[in-house]
């Protein structure tokens, strides 16, 4: 382990996304999101295809859902209550900025009213302003996996292009409210997601596309987006040109899982799949390589005459990402032990340890990410997403020694200050996934806990709500006062 150090102004933090930790799904205006209507199941953690699949039938049974139904995003962590604790307990670990994202349907409750709704508008200014208090910074992500609900009813989600003027008057006023507390921005989380979640990504429920092939409906969908992120960015630098506006995406990272040539090819074109959106996003154009899959796909891109300039005109100023585990990739997996991860599965790596959520830990595969992200895309970096989700319990002595978290940390911390160090990687900073326990998206669990604050929920909402320091909120407030020199575990 060789020393490590960092840039003096690096960013240390913690993320969370509004529908995985706020709850008051149905007050002060908020309007529903889809989010909203994701039953609690006791499914495999395995397999991730499981926990995402969804069904119109599903969709109307939750919107008539009652309280006795256990639809944990309405939940949460009642964080709508509890943000100014939770603010002070993260500026207690010494934040320099704070992730997190805006609900949509709070700020319009219904996105097509004409004016937004203020009690939603309210609550977010009191979350910047009490992050001013402690000058932590925020980092806003515009749309983190919750589409209103009526953009799946009344339309099918973003394979609609009504979904992109709606979007750009959601930004507008998130950047004419908020512009004046928020320096850093992000337009969608994990922006290449949609072909594996379309329903949270995209709000694509697919027995309502029985008119085209639902994986066209999902490239449509996803070039709505990319021109709403595009016009997003502008507007966002027209009227605050100091601000920084980035493209998020899911880092996934993938071994041959032997030195067949077709274990190779499977790789890269697997990692293509993760990186054709953000060749979008920075270079602001369609990459050949996907209009070639289009092209050999026989779909249909509807585009307008000005998408094209859009594009150009609304490249992000860096690149974020979210890292948890890497796994194998092989041309052939017959007979193949698989591991799950953050929405994949890929062939289990025997050289590394994995969660109880089967996702395998690599904190060189981050070293390795960070590399490839730098060496592709040449745009500063920002982690925003890292962390080990884990089944923390409660000790005798009312504490959660979490040594487990400690080690992940460290060895992560290792990583990037070797991507810094040795390899020339521009990374302007970290912020934890899940630095207070929050409800896992992929498997809807409190159970999942990501945490250097747990919080006293359960799976079903039993609970006090408390909030209590685990070990590793002690070990991370050392990390950060040292800049992330001292990274032994005492
Ligand atoms: C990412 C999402 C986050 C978060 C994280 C951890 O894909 O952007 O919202 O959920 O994964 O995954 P999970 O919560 O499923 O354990």
């Amino acid at each position: 382990m060789s020393k490590t150090t960092f840039p003096e102004n690096f960013m240390w933090g913690g993320a969370t996304a509004a529908n995985q930790c706020e709850g008051a799904w149905n007050i002060d205006g908020k309007g529903m999101t889809i989010e909203d209507c994701l039953p609690y199941r006791e499914v495999g953690v395995a397999d991730f295809t499981k926990q995402f699949a969804y069904s119109t039938e599903e969709l109307e049974k939750a919107l008539i859902a009652g309280p006795e139904e256990n639809y944990p995003k309405r939940r949460g962590i009642d964080h709508y209550h509890h943000y100014k604790e939770d603010i002070r307990l993260f500026a207690e670990m010494g934040f320099k900025i704070y992730r997190m994202s805006i609900c949509w349907s709070r700020i319009y409750t219904n996105p097509e009213d004409p004016t937004p709704n203020e009690k939603g508008i309210e609550f977010y200014e009191n979350v910047f302003k009490e992050l001013k208090k402690y000058d932590i910074e925020p980092l806003v992500t515009l749309s983190h996996y919750d589409p209103p609900i009526e953009l799946i009813t009344k339309y099918r989600g973003w394979y609609s292009r009504e979904a992109i003027d709606l979007f750009d008057k959601y930004a507008k006023t998130c950047f004419e409210r908020f512009g004046k507390y928020v320096k850093y921005w992000l337009t969608f989380n994990e922006v290449d997601a949609m072909l594996r979640h379309p329903v949270t990504s995209g709000g694509l429920i697919e027995d309502r596309f029985t008119d085209m092939p639902f994986e066209q409906a999902i490239y449509q969908a996803m070039h709505h987006q990319m021109i709403a992120s595009a016009k997003a960015v502008k507007m966002c630098k027209e009227m605050y040109p100091e601000a920084q506006i980035g493209c998020m995406m899911t880092k996934l990272c993938f071994y041959p899982f032997t030195c067949k040539p077709e274990d190779n090819l499977a790789t890269q074109q697997r990692m293509r799949s993760i990186y054709r959106y953000v060749d979008i996003q920075v270079f602001g154009e369609y990459p050949k390589y996907l209009l070639k899959e289009i092209e050999n796909k026989n779909f249909v891109l509807h585009q307008e005459p000005e998408d094209e300039k859009i594009l150009k005109e609304g490249t992000v100023d860096f690149v974020s990402f979210s890292y948890y585990m890497t796994s194998c990739m092989a041309a052939d997996t017959t007979g193949l032990d698989m591991a799950p991860g953050n929405t994949v599965n890929g062939v289990k790596n025997p050289y590394l340890a994995s969660s109880e959520w089967g996702w395998q830990t690599d904190p060189i595969g981050l070293r390795i990410s960070l590399v490839d992200l730098y060496d592709r895309y040449r745009k500063p970096l920002f982690i925003v997403e890292n962390g080990l989700g884990e089944k923390d319990v409660v000790s005798e002595d009312g504490k959660i020694h979490d040594d487990y978290r400690k080690e992940y940390l460290r060895d992560h911390v290792q990583a990037m200050s070797d991507a810094i160090n040795e390899d020339g990687v521009e990374l302007l900073g970290y912020t934890w996934w899940g630095c207070i326990d929050i409800i896992s998206e992929s498997t809807r669990q409190m159970s999942k806990r990501y945490g250097f604050i747990y919080v006293d929920v359960d799976d079903y909402g039993n609970g006090t709500y408390n909030r209590i320091k685990k070990d590793s909120f002690y070990y991370y407030k050392q990390v950060i006062e040292s800049n992330g020199e001292k990274i032994e575990i005492r």
